[in-house]
């Protein structure tokens, strides 16, 4: 599989910028080879990338040359702390990089997938990234009920998860996660109609006409999110908070990384790895495998070991 961090890396530094006649900036947007970048002085603009590089994502920290009015060139990209990526067996996308948090958007209506939240998580935390989960929709009764067994079992595995009713009361949803988004660049992951978009909206007074903003720019003009979108939370909701919307993945491949990491990212698997009879054991059928042993005694959510056989055979 292509490495898609190959990318050379150039210490920050306004000496450094200075002397090569760029400036630091963040990318807020990507859409193939162009990027929606803020400057230092605080001007947004569309820029490219030098020789057809398509190496970089929302989030991540660049050098920017000016070339004319409303024209820039990204010249070098500054190392990342994270970087969270999905992956088919052919190919490995990046979606954000040095986010230190990163939330899953599920609601009862419609029904999420848990196959999908668990490779969200599993991806998630192997980035080094602190996860969490947002339940919305709390206002629909019948759905919050259908959800509130699920979200015990990840309590309990001390997932943080923060119900919401983001679309009807944004300054209890605000209230909610304030102090968890608060010093962190925070990623949402979901599936489409979990309300990411209404979250952000909850969140950031004039997200929408910024993101009409950019879509005047690119030509486009559609509602749903088909980009993703860095904003900064106003500082009296969260301070030095910046929150990226994504669209929504109808699946998420595991692909890049390794059996052991995806085996790691399962919580309460940890402390029985090495515990079973055979040590390349698939825990499947192998006799005295700890991990089965430990959901047939119901200490195991039977759910989650399912569905991490289904994720092991398709990654
Ligand atoms: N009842 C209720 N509806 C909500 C809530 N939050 C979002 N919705 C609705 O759910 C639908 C989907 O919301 P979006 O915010 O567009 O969902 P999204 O996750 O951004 O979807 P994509 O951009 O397609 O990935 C919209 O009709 C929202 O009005 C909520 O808290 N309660
Ligand atoms: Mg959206
Ligand atoms: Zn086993």
């Amino acid at each position: 599989m292509p490495s898609s961090a190959e990318a050379a890396t150039d210490p920050p530094g306004a000496a450094a910028s200075a002397a090569a006649g760029t400036e630091p900036g963040r990318i807020l947007a990507s859409f193939g080879r162009h990027y929606w970048v803020r400057g230092r002085s605080a001007a947004e603009r569309l820029a490219v990338t030098r020789g057809k590089r398509t190496d970089l994502c929302v989030g991540d920290e660049v050098e920017v040359r000016a070339l004319g009015i409303g024209q820039a060139v990204i010249e070098s990209l500054h190392a990342r702390t994270t970087l969270l990526q999905r992956s088919d067996a052919w190919r490995t996308r990046l979606i954000a990089a040095n986010a230190g948090r990163a939330a899953v958007v599920v609601a009862g209506e419609p029904p999420f997938s848990e196959e999908l939240l668990m490779r969200m998580l599993i991806a998630i935390e192997t980035a080094g990234i602190e996860p969490a989960i947002v339940a919305n929709k709390a206002d629909r009764r019948a759905a919050r009920a259908a959800i509130g067994t699920r979200m015990a079992v990840y309590r309990a595995l001390h997932y943080p998860v923060f119900e919401v009713s983001a679309l009807t009361d944004a300054p209890a949803t605000r209230a909610a996660l304030a102090g968890w988004l608060a010093g962190h660049t925070t990623v949402l992951l979901g599936e489409s109609g979990m309300g990411k978009s209404t979250l952000v909206n909850a969140l950031v007074p004039d997200a929408q006409a910024r993101t009409n903003e950019i879509s005047q720019a690119l030509g486009t003009g559609r509602h749903t999110t088909t980009f993703s979108r860095l904003f900064d939370l106003p500082a009296q909701t969260a301070t030095d908070a910046r929150i990226v919307d994504t669209p929504g993945f109808q699946t998420y491949g595991l692909h890049h990384l390794s059996q052991s990491q995806r085996l790691h990212a399962m919580r309460e698997f940890v402390p029985l790895i090495g515990r079973c009879r055979f040590n390349d054991c698939t825990h499947r059928d192998e006799p005295d495998c700890a991990i089965r042993a430990a959901v047939q005694r119901g200490e195991i959510d039977g759910l989650r070991y399912r569905l991490f056989l289904l994720i092991e055979n398709s990654r």
